[in-house]
């Protein structure tokens, strides 16, 4: 509950004084940046429901130079998205009015060490601080989030966040639909007055907070009207906990065209899928061709029931002592409850306005990136669940000595490594999506584990990613190669795991 009252004292806050930003060394050199963006994190008060006002927190922004469109305001409560170009260097100033410390994470990003988000860089409320990168990125659907210890599961879901575009001058060659929309999924409770509800009970830090409707690009029950044309779709699950079983309810196929790094290679192809499995703070892009209904065509985006995977629903599935008691999920527990991990969820209507359809284009996809090698260096990380924790290989986030680093969590810079990860230490058996800062990686194998059927299938571990679930009893190797030495994190990304402690440094070393 202090945590709740941290962030609420936020909202009291509002109106403290700001220093300036504090001065920094340029990691240009002489070189000016190209473009300078100001992001201030905030108290605000969105309508989510008409004629209230709610309590929350966002991200507003603005270009203080270059590019004018290098910021594009979002809707309701979501921040503004990022729009960047790939070799662009940009200067960020964070200023932080929020009442509580914090630090902005740019997930996905490569960017250098003093730039990451590290916990022990956040900067009390009335302060700033200015981060400087170059884009080295290729061309994708990022993200931009809260970071400090044991907060970034509060102050995301009362609405900091936001989406980083990277373009490229080579996507135009490879045949895009013009249409391209971003969507955003994030599970709220609101209550009756309106307002956002967080944690309600020891349940919610162990499964992390689930919601029980999805707010897309920070509005509740969105629609949206599409012309009969192919679209690009990016969508990114920015979650606290929620893992999504996307399907459309004309249960047409999927088309995933790209993941968490950008699109897939000539070689890996377009992916079709009866649904997708996204974990939190994943993304995927998919080529939809509206124009394939007809006109006035009403779909809806949904998130299809799976085999429920929380505490809820194990005790209450397979109709033990406990699931006769509690009357299973749609019994009165369920009920008090609210949807668990694994429910049916209605996201986002579309609606296919009549006019002129255009052909959906062949795309060509880029040719292959050099392939990742297996790497010489091994890393082996086991995830257990304890007494409401997260452990990995038996140690948390400690914030005595918030810089450490295991000799089990040393890798070398530029070369190639493969990380496995064995969800198998103990205690709650539960999936979890894991993050690594400051890379991309291949996904090079899932091994063995309680994968349940019904998600299998819509698991993409094609392309490059930041972010892979893994479910319990599973191993999952991955091999990187990160770019920038320096000491960056490998975390759980189930925010009430990560504020738990479920979270760890890693040191990329120059090595010669
Ligand atoms: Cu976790």
């Amino acid at each position: 509950m202090t945590r709740r009252r941290e962030v609420l004292k936020a909202f009291a806050a509002g109106a403290a004084t700001l220093a300036l930003p504090r001065a920094v060394q340029s990691a240009f050199g002489a070189q000016e940046p190209d473009v300078v963006l100001r992001l201030v994190a905030a108290p605000a008060t969105p309508a989510l429901r008409p004629d209230k006002k709610t309590r929350a927190l966002r991200y507003a922004g603005e270009v203080l130079r270059g590019r004018r469109d290098a910021l594009r305001p979002s809707t309701g409560n979501l921040g503004p998205t990022l729009d960047l170009r790939r070799g662009e260097r940009v200067r960020i100033e964070v200023v932080n009015r929020i009442g509580a410390e914090t630090v902005i994470h740019w997930h996905g990003m490569i960017v250098p060490e003093a730039a990451d988000g590290h916990p022990h860089q956040a900067v009390p409320s009335g302060s700033g601080y200015t981060v400087e990168f170059t884009v080295r990125n290729p061309a994708g659907t990022y993200l931009y989030h809260p970071h400090p210890y044991r907060l970034t599961g509060p102050q995301t879901y009362y609405g900091l966040a936001g989406l980083i575009i990277v373009r490229e001058p080579r996507e135009s060659a490879i045949g895009l639909p013009a249409q391209d929309l971003e969507l955003v999924l994030q599970d709220r409770r609101i209550d009756g007055d309106g307002q956002l509800v967080f944690k309600r009970s020891m349940m919610d830090d162990m499964n992390g907070v689930l919601g029980d409707r999805v707010l897309v690009n920070g509005v509740d029950d969105a629609a949206l009207k599409v012309a009969p044309r192919p679209y690009r779709l990016r969508i990114a699950n920015v979650s606290n906990a929620r893992i999504y079983k996307l399907a459309w309810s004309d249960d047409r196929p999927m088309r995933v065209i790209g993941a968490d790094g950008g699109l897939f290679s000539r070689a890996e192809g377009i992916q079709e899928r009866p649904y997708v499995t996204l974990f939190p703070f994943q993304r995927i892009e998919l080529l939809e061709d509206f124009g394939a209904r007809p006109d006035g065509a009403e779909i809806a985006l949904v998130s299809r029931e799976f085999s429920g995977m929380d505490m809820m629903g194990s005790m209450m599935g397979g109709g033990g002592m406990m699931g006769g008691m509690m009357g299973g999920r749609g019994g009165m527990m369920g009920g008090m409850m609210g949807p668990s991990q694994g429910e049916e969820l209605h996201i986002a209507r579309f609606t296919v306005s009549p006019g002129a359809r255009s052909r959906a284009t062949r795309i060509k996809l880029p040719q292959s990136e050099p392939s990742v090698r297996e790497g010489n260096h091994e890393l082996y990380t086991q995830l257990a669940f304890r007494h409401m924790r997260g452990f990995l290989n038996g140690r948390r986030f400690d914030t005595q000595d918030a810089m450490a680093v295991a000799e089990d969590e040393r890798l070398p810079a530029r070369q190639t490594s493969v990380w496995t990860f064995a969800n198998d230490g103990g205690g709650m058996a539960m999936p979890h999506p894991m993050h690594v800062h400051g890379v991309q990686f291949r996904i090079l194998e899932r091994r063995g584990g309680d994968v349940p059927a019904d998600l299998r299938e819509g698991l993409i571990d094609t392309g490059w990613h930041d972010t892979f679930g893994i479910f319990p009893g599973e191993r999952v190797r991955i091999a990187l190669a990160p770019e920038i030495p320096g000491l960056f994190m490998y975390h759980c990304h189930n925010l009430e795991h990560e504020d738990g402690g479920m979270m760890r440094n890693c040191l990329f070393e120059s090595r010669t």
